[in-house]
């Protein structure tokens, strides 16, 4: 299409030339004969070849800036895309979430741990978390790694008490590196427990986790190797202690862990290490120190940062913000409950006073939606849906049919009635079973209706009676012991003011 355009703009522009050139051809013919009768054929000869060339250049120059202009626009360099903007979008998201917290401590709380996040963004080094059982080897690991006693090694279980970070380089690889000995996991003590979870929260921060072991893998170690693995975590697994192993004892039980964690860790990512082997009395009596050897788990791990560093970092900040973000979801979604069962609670009782005031033979559907009305407004305003009254009303009309299709409107009254014959006699009966009843059935509509809104103003697959069925079951056990709260609330606050 662009092409074509270029073509008519080109022609056009000869056409303009050509009908320049032939007007000033009849100037050049009188030009000619005038320089051929005052200086001769040879200089007017030369003088025309002369103009014709010049012409014929200028008309070529026109010619290539005409085509020159009528060109489509190149593409610019393509700019570097854009960091992921999945993680942009998370961040926005947890913001708006965080507005939302109203309990100031859990705000400031996951702010904190927000700013991290944004910090993050442009964080340089990257954390290798060192994990594992117990006396396993870390510190010595670390030690040796970093070629000095930066931490303290025994023998003894939980000799590593609190996460210690150090910088740290791996020859190939540009980044800076963080590296972090972390408390052994099951030490045994209740102190350690602690520890443990700390340790593996710091591991489910980390980029990458070198998982020391220095024996077979027990399953609570697998299990929290593979949680990690699920998470998305890259993880290495060291068997360290490989000098106290005869070679084919060794190959054999590296082949075991492979095969153990055979579908979560490729067999390459278990390497056999020996960070700090003591020195040891020969046979012969004499004293000798076996090699130290990390060189597999330091090539390992070199090889991954440079194919795999920037999408480890990338990866784990997506995974920190949907992490941060479903905590601050899960606070918002319960607040917003706690919101909304206030309000159911408060319109049951409006739904039970309406009753009591004005007593009408059975239960009045029509009146409740009219109360509802107002309280599926309020339920949709805690859930950020803004609805019109008459929308309210519409949805609570509905539900109310719902009810009575299903028979939870005469399930609730006759049930409310045969809790109330023990302790409610004389003329107020009728009235207290029609005002328990309408509170209870306001309360049942209006569970639901939070179901309603918290699943995104949708009933889901089962639609509007599923959800009224399965709150009408949940609530039935507890109705007889609410009916007698409910009934002696109404003596207490209402009976005066019945006329
Ligand atoms: N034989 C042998 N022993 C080792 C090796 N590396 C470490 N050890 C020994 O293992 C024991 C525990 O070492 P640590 O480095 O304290 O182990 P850790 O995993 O940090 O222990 P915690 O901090 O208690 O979890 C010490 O007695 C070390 O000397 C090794 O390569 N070979
Ligand atoms: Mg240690």
């Amino acid at each position: 299409m662009l092409r074509r355009w270029r073509w008519v703009w080109f022609g056009s522009v000869a056409v303009l030339t050509l009908m320049l050139l032939l007007g000033l051809s009849q100037n050049l013919v009188n030009l000619y004969t005038q320089i051929l009768t005052v200086a001769g054929a040879t200089v007017a000869n030369g003088l025309l070849g002369l103009l014709l060339l010049v012409m014929l250049g200028l008309v070529l120059t026109v010619g290539r800036i005409v085509w020159l202009a009528g060109r489509p626009a190149r593409p610019g360099p393509k700019r570097p895309s854009s960091p992921p903007s999945d993680v942009q979008q998370h961040l926005e998201q947890i913001a708006q979430q965080l507005a939302q917290i109203e309990d100031q401590v859990t705000r400031q709380y996951l702010e904190a741990q927000y700013q991290e996040l944004l910090a993050q963004q442009n964080r340089q080094p990257l954390r290798l978390v060192i994990l594992g059982t117990a006396s396993t080897g870390k510190t010595s690991l670390v030690n040796t790694l970093l070629g000095r006693i930066a931490g303290e090694v025994a023998p003894t279980l939980g000799t590593t008490q609190t996460v210690q970070v150090y910088g740290f380089r791996i020859k190939g690889v540009p980044r800076r590196l963080e590296l972090m000995d972390t408390p052994g996991l099951q030490e045994g003590s209740v102190a350690g427990a602690s520890r443990e979870q700390e340790a593996i929260a710091w591991a489910q921060k980390g980029d990458l986790v070198i998982w020391v072991a220095d024996n077979d893998l027990r399953q609570s170690e697998i299990t929290v190797l593979v949680q990690l693995r699920q998470l998305g975590k890259r993880v290495v697994l060291a068997l360290n202690k490989t000098d106290l192993y005869l070679p084919a004892d060794q190959e054999v039980l590296l082949a075991q862990i492979r095969q153990r964690l055979q579908g979560w860790l490729a067999p390459e990512d278990v390497v056999p290490i020996a960070a700090a082997p003591p020195p040891v009395t020969l046979e012969t009596g004499e004293p000798y120190q076996p090699p130290v050897n990390i060189e597999p788990l330091l090539q390992r791990v070199a090889a991954i940062l440079q194919t795999e560093g920037e999408q480890l970092i990338a990866e784990n900040l997506l995974l920190q913000c949907r992490q941060l973000g479903a905590e601050a979801q899960a606070i918002v979604e319960r607040q917003r409950r706690r919101q909304a069962e206030a309000i159911v609670e408060r319109f049951q009782w409006i739904g039970a006073g309406v009753v009591w005031l004005t007593p009408l033979p059975g239960v009045d559907l029509l009146a409740q939606a009219a109360v509802q009305a107002q309280m599926v407004v309020e339920l949709g305003q805690v859930y950020g849906c803004r609805l019109s009254l008459e929308q309210g009303r519409e949805l609570a009309l509905s539900l109310a049919k719902t009810l009575t299709a299903l028979g939870v409107a005469r399930g609730i009254a006759s049930l409310v009635s045969r809790t109330l014959k023990t302790t409610v006699a004389g003329y107020v009966f009728t009235s207290a079973v029609q005002s328990v009843s309408a509170a209870y059935l306001t309360r049942v509509a209006g569970l639901s209706f939070i179901t309603y809104f918290r699943q995104n103003q949708s009933w889901g697959e089962g639609g509007m009676a599923a959800v009224v069925r399965q709150q009408w079951e949940q609530e039935k056990e507890t109705l007889p012991r609410w009916v007698q709260m409910a009934w002696q609330r109404l003596q207490a606050g209402q009976a005066g003011r019945r006329p």
